[in-house]
């Protein structure tokens, strides 16, 4: 399998130039976390490491590292500052598993018991 080359032009490389805005709710040197615009639950949240990289398929280790390790971060910030009760962690990749955004993200989605997700 070859994944596709990295392109510079999807949203998430442009907000990672401030050619758009964002609700950046993290950064650090590797990673930026901001607010989903099309949010699943009250705090939903994207992180991903600013090197770019398409998905999993293609993301150095050290970025993968760095994201997960910012991902919990975010997941702890949720359930404290959301009064979440759960959160699920979701990563999709190339448009059969559901990508629509082409730089690599996980979403952070706080969970509130007896509330569904929305569309
Ligand atoms: P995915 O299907 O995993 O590629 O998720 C892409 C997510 O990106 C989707 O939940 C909506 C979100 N999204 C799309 N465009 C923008 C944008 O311009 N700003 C922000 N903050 N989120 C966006």
């Amino acid at each position: 399998m070859s994944t596709p080359a990295y392109d510079n032009d999807n949203i998430f490389a442009k907000i990672l130039r401030g050619e758009i805005p964002s609700h950046k709710i993290y950064e650090d040197e590797l990673t930026i976390a901001f607010l989903d615009v099309m949010p699943k639950s009250d705090g939903h949240a994207l992180v991903l490491p600013k090197n770019p990289s398409r998905n999993i398929f293609d993301t150095a280790e050290s970025d993968l590292n760095a994201v997960i390790a910012t991902t919990q971060k975010i997941a702890k910030a949720a359930m404290a500052a959301f009064g979440a009760d759960g959160v699920t962690v979701q990563q999709n990749n190339e448009g059969a598993g559901g990508q629509l955004v082409f730089h690599l993200h996980f979403h952070v989605v706080p969970r509130y018991e007896g509330v569904e997700l929305r569309p």
